[in-house]
């Protein structure tokens, strides 16, 4: 059995790397679920066609729900690029969602401040370090992907890293500064695969070098996290973590009960407002979420 690699796909078909040879994929029987990232069992149709069998066991799926669907982005992702900007128009709730999607996943977030040239980044990045980088530990990366990405590269070194962020925000043009030909390959497959539409809506991966992988996924308006588990909630938040067990309640919703060790720290000012908001917000949708 011969394996690949799962690198676009489009509508129901893919893209698959064998050897660094690129094939059209098909899928056997009805199952189509597989995403970029895939490592996959593959039987060769003829020189450039294949069929996929069924698919290696991932360490990781990176995905999102919303009230009544779930998307999958990609597999096997050992690093999460959040690029954010404050153009077009920066959201919290979806940097906050996707920190928690690192999080949950287990996964290195790097958050990609990106429009340093623009002159009003300079208040925002002040923002965005303050509480992200120094009270939460998270790295930070300021770039302007127009000028050059080159302190990507030894970010990107041995890993395999989705870009993430709403639409707008310079993940494609990041791809193409750290790989030239990303521009003329996605729409080459683009334009002799899917008659006549303008742009790939799925993620691609691409190699950089030094066993670097970059996994480009486009703008998403919302990332929905309904799938989560609303007990371990509170571990995906770094800054909640000394505190948890501490409220008086044992199942401490941490919204509005007496003596909770969460909304106490956060009238401290141990926590940020901004944070604990979201917090409150996404245990509320996942409450009332339906089931899947
Ligand atoms: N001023 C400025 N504009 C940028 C920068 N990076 C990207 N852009 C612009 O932002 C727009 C959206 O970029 P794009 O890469 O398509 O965003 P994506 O939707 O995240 O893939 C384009 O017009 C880019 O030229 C930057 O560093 N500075
Ligand atoms: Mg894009
Ligand atoms: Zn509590």
């Amino acid at each position: 059995m011969t394996t690949g690699l799962v690198v676009n796909s489009y509508g129901r078909n893919f893209i698959v790397e064998i050897e660094n040879k690129t094939f059209k994929a098909t899928t056997k029987s009805k199952k189509n679920d597989y995403v970029v990232g895939d490592i996959v069992n593959i039987e060769l149709i003829n020189d450039t066609q294949v069929q996929i069998i069924d698919v290696h066991s991932r360490k990781n799926l990176i995905f999102r729900t919303d009230q009544n669907r779930s998307k999958i982005i990609a597999s096997n992702v050992t690093q999460l690029l959040i690029v954010i900007a404050i153009k077009p128009n920066f959201n919290i709730f979806f940097l906050n969602s996707c920190l928690i999607c690192a999080e949950s996943q287990d996964i290195q977030p790097i958050i990609i401040i990106n429009k340093i040239d623009l002159a009003e980044s300079q208040q925002f990045i002040t923002e965005i370090t303050e509480l992200y980088g120094k009270k939460l530990n998270y790295k930070i990366v300021e770039l302007s992907a127009l000028n050059n990405c080159t302190e990507l590269i030894p970010i990107l070194r041995n890993k395999t890293s989705l870009l993430i962020g709403q639409s707008g925000v310079g993940k494609s043009t990041i791809t193409n500064q750290i790989i030239p030909e990303a521009n003329t390959r996605t729409h080459a497959i683009t334009k002799s695969e899917t008659s006549g539409s303008h742009t790939t809506t799925n993620a691609t991966l691409y190699h950089v070098n030094n066993n670097a992988d970059l996994i480009d996924c486009p703008g998403l308006h919302e990332f929905g996290l309904y799938h989560l588990d609303i007990e371990s909630l509170t571990d995906y938040f770094p800054e909640f973590r000394e505190f948890i067990g501490k409220c008086k309640f044992r199942n401490c919703r941490h919204t509005n009960e007496p003596n909770c060790a969460i909304l106490n720290a956060s009238k401290l000012g141990l926590i940020d407002n901004q944070r604990l908001n979201y917090f409150q917000v996404l245990s509320n949708k996942l409450l009332t979420k339906p089931t899947y």
